[in-house]
């Protein structure tokens, strides 16, 4: 096609135009125009290599290839080889050439001009060269040290590689010499690992062998969707439909919902009670799996409603403190008392326990956050997780599984003969998110203050405003992904340096005064990523599969190896002389000499097992060399063994899968030992209802709601888009002009959805722009009158409402006017303290709606 003047600004005039309507501040001009098919023809037929990398637009971590022309990535789609997503990616893996070639990522570093810091204030960034930025960086960081306070540099982290984050946040606090340094987990799903760990001693997230289960239960969770292995269930989902029974429990009708044999709209926060109905159930009808569980010593079913068991008579397996259980706990949580609970009617709950008894152990209780990242959630997340302690699926064919044992992976060499006296003294002190604290026992593992409290940490500064002085984070948006999310904006504020690590400006980035454009890791960055599913453990690449269009560096890797050369440059060579000296080419024995090679070089180290292995190791084909395992991307172990606990194997303190937790009593008698107090004090103070006995068995939790039914009449609840990449696909157009595929939604619009009855009390209808109010604050969207929430619950998805992201995530980006609103800005900063997670699930905060 020969171009004229005409035909070449007709042509350019399209791809412009998707581009122009990308940054266009979305006035009426439709961005759709992005979506039209060009007419014309390429002239010759497109050629391009399929590259594999990985893609962390979720936490399942697919092995994706990218198809590359000219350096230019244009489709993806699973990696053949995986034997977790079987060749295929989700809606949002099609989202990363967008969420890539996004025209409002940021081009070149940016240094603020602006001192004043706060929403809407305009932080006057100009261009500087990475040469100025990060001198910037290190002279303020040197200062820290100069004065003997390097702790008073403060990492956080939110999404990262599991491998190179090794190179950031593992060795930069140490080296450096900070303790203060936080991983975002706990505003993930962490108090979810409580229900696995306090009754079978496994903190971790579960797989599931969907392949051979015939019922499938899915709590608080949205498979389909979200969660943690969306395209292994798309896939196996069907084939469960039609053999067996699918059962949804969620206040919202979810896409499971909307395709399951059963729907239980369950009144939010109230799992634990539908649990202990279910449960109640399964033991009064004999349900209960006896290969596991045991039986009683004369074979008779002693569960009778309202009928205490005697301990002696019940012959348990693999299992321990059943009859406690029932004694403590579920002996009157009959059928009628779970329908007043939970609002699920009596006849249901005991359908869907026969349903789920008749199918054990071929039985799989998929929990989600919707149970546990709640105030009082570990106890929900025992409740909903103990079921398949009695229905027997831990462990068997067409249960529910532990992690797989993955391909062999190295380790980075050791840091620790860089870590000199300043270093060590630093890295001391008490942290900033409070863990261990009397009221915030974060007992990760079972271990009182081990775990993280992320969104604590913006009370810890604002609390301390001087122990923070040097501020870094990457691949975080807290000032919109954390509840209670003004409080960041505060504390950033007083933050007198921010170095924000990212490719895109988002809220947070607004208050940085030094902005590093980062990679976008799933295609321009290198790394080994690590993850399981379907029975699969794997290890899959990350290279630098297209061609970067920006001066863009990776954050764990390149960024690091700069940085360090900086820092050595002004006295301070330990993080250089670690990342210079330890670090060789498996290949060739070469250290690295610049950021890039640097980077490659620890992707390679980490996987030199795999592809260097001497004897075939177990799993698939072998890999031959380096570039064979750059062409093919990943390598899966062998498959999951079963019954790994039985036999007295579990990690609990009897070893065996406990409904009486010896596990969660030995971590809660420890954390009050050192309070000098009970567990019923540290309970009281840290917001559980329970005393006693009952608090080591899986119990309901009555809800903790903050503000009154009378002032704030709705249960708010908060799930996940289908097509959110985390908090970081909303600027892209697909996602608005998609946005409709979420239940209940509508494109480009932000929607809280209201049951009709309600909407007719209120005299409010669909369209109507409305204000949602919490005592934490309010926010505005459009209301959509929809059957899939019960009467007293509303529901909206999380993603919209982003004043900062860019010209299509936000209304008016100069402006800082969001599309819609953050749930975050009403959802209130409160915790499942027993585990440091952030609640966000379960209706915990209440709202009032009006009419704006
Ligand atoms: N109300 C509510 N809040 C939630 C949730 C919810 O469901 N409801 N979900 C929670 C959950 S589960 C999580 S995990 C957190 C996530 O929350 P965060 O950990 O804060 O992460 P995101 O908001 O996903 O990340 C956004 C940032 O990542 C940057 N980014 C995007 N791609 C890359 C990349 O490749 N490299 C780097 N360096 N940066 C990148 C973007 O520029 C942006 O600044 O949010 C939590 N917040
Ligand atoms: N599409 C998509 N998938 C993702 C992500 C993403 O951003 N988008 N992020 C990934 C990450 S980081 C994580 S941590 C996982 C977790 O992801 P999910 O499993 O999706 O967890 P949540 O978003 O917390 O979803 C909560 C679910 O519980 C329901 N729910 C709310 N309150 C209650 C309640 O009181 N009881 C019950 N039974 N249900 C309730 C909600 O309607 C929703 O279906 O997803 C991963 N997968
Ligand atoms: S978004 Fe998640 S499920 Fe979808 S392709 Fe990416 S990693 Fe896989
Ligand atoms: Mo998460």
């Amino acid at each position: 096609m020969r171009l004229t003047r005409r035909t070449f600004i007709m042509a350019s005039g399209i791809s412009a135009g998707a581009l122009m309507t990308g940054c266009a501040g979305m006035a009426q001009a439709p961005l759709h125009s992005a979506l039209i098919p060009r007419k014309a023809k390429p002239s010759s037929p497109a050629t391009g290599d399929w590259v594999a990398s990985t893609c962390q637009g979720c936490t399942q971590w697919c092995a994706v290839q990218i198809y590359v022309q000219n350096g230019r990535a244009t489709r993806v789609r699973g990696n053949p080889l995986s034997k977790t997503n079987h060749g295929y990616c989700c809606p949002r893996g099609h989202l990363i050439p967008q969420q890539m070639y996004d025209p409002d990522r940021i081009k070149v570093p940016m240094k603020r001009t602006n001192p004043a810091k706060g929403r809407g204030i305009d932080p006057k960034f100009v261009p500087i060269t990475w040469d100025e930025a990060l001198n910037i960086v290190a002279d303020k960081m040197m200062e820290l040290r100069k004065a003997g306070e390097p702790e008073k540099l403060v990492y956080m982290r939110g999404r990262y590689s599991p491998t190179s984050t090794d190179l950031l946040y593992g060795t930069l606090p140490k080296i450096f010499g900070t303790g203060q340094y936080f991983s975002h987990s706990a505003i993930c799903a962490e108090a979810e690992k409580m229900g696995p760990g306090l009754t079978q001693g496994f903190f971790g997230y579960r797989d599931y062998d969907l392949s051979k289960a015939d019922c499938l239960v899915c709590w608080g969770t949205d498979p389909l969707a979200s969660n943690r292995m969306v395209p292994n269930v798309m896939n196996q989902f069907p084939a469960i439909v039609k053999r067996g029974t699918v059962i949804a429990v969620d206040p919202r009708l979810s896409n499971v919902a909307a395709k399951a044999h059963e729907w239980l709209p369950i009144s939010p926060g109230t799992d634990g009670a539908l649990a202990g109905a279910i449960a109640h159930v399964l033991l009064t009808e004999g349900l209960w799996n006896k290969e596991f569980v045991g039986d009683f010593k004369d074979g008779k079913n002693q569960f009778v409603a309202g009928k205490a068991v005697d301990e002696a008579a019940f012959a348990e397996k693999e299992t321990f403190g059943l009859v406690k259980w029932w004694n403590l706990e579920l002996k009157d949580q009959t059928p009628a008392w779970g329908e007043k609970e939970s609002l699920i009617p009596a006849a249901q709950i005991v359908r869907v326990a026969r349903a789920m008894g008749k199918a054990a152990p071929k039985t799989v209780v998929y929990m989600g956050p919707g149970v546990a990242m709640t105030p009082r959630g570990t106890y929900a997340a025992m409740a909903v997780y103990a079921l398949n302690g009695l229905l027997g699926s831990i462990d068997v064919e067409g249960g529910v599984w532990q992690s797989p044992s993955g391909p062999p992976l190295a380790a980075f060499p050791k840091a620790d003969a860089y870590v000199d006296d300043i270093a060590k003294k630093g890295s001391t002190g008490k942290k900033l998110d409070g863990r261990g604290a009397k009221d915030m026992p974060a007992m990760m593992n079972a271990r009182p203050g081990s775990g993280v409290v992320t969104n604590n940490v913006a009370n810890g500064m604002l609390k301390d405003p001087g122990a923070c002085k040097v501020f870094i984070s990457s691949w975080s948006n807290f000032a919109f992904s954390c509840t209670g999310a003004d409080r960041w904006e505060k504390a950033l504020a007083k933050v007198p340096f921010f170095v924000h690590m990212v490719p895109n400006a988002s809220e947070m980035t607004m208050f940085a005064d030094i902005v590093l454009p980062s990679t976008f890791n799933s295609a321009e960055g290198w790394s080994i990523v690590t993850n399981m599913g379907n029975g699969y453990a794997y290890a899959s690449i990350q290279q630098g599969a297209v061609k970067r269009l920006w001066d863009v560096k990776q954050e764990e890797t390149e960024v690091m190896w700069l940085l360090a050369e900086k820092l050595k440059a002004k006295g301070f060579a330990n993080l250089f002389d670690y990342y210079s000296k330890e670090f060789k080419d498996p290949e060739t024995g070469k250290a690295p000499t610049t950021a890039l090679e640097f980077s490659e070089i620890a992707a390679k180290m980490t996987s030199a097992p795999i592809w260097k292995a001497k004897e075939p190791l177990k799993g698939d084909a072998p890999i031959n060399g380096w570039a064979d395992f750059r062409k093919k991307g990943m390598f899966s172990g062998p498959k999951y063994t079963l019954k790994k606990g039985w036999g007295g194997k579990f990690a609990t303190v009897t070893k065996r899968f406990e409904f009486y937790s010896e596990t969660l009593k030995k971590g809660l008698l420890e954390h009050a030992k050192k309070y000098e107090t009970t567990p019923d004090d540290i309970l009281a103070v840290s917001g559980y209802v329970a005393r006693g006995e009952v608090a080591f068995v899986p119990h309901y939790e009555t809800v903790k709601r903050h503000g009154s039914v009378g002032d704030y009449p709705f249960a708010f609840i908060d799930y996940k888009s289908r097509l959110n990449r985390e908090g970081r696909s909303q600027n892209t157009p697909w996602y608005q002009e998609f946005k409709k595929v979420d239940p209940g939604d509508v494109s480009w619009t932000d929607v809280v959805k209201m049951n009709p009855v309600d909407g007719a009390k209120l005299g409010l209808k669909s369209g109507d722009t409305v204000k949602i109010t919490s005592v934490s604050g309010t926010i505005s969207c459009e209301l959509k009158l929809w059957e899939g929430v019960r009467p007293g619950t509303v529901a909206k998805c999380y993603g919209q409402g982003h004043w900062a992201y860019g010209r299509v995530a936000a209304k008016d980006f100069a402006k800082a006017i969001p599309r819609g609103g953050n749930n975050n800005e009403i959802l209130v900063d409160d915790y499942d303290r027993l585990s440091g997670a952030t609640a966000r699930n379960g209706g915990f905060t209440g709202v009032r709606i009006q009419k704006a």
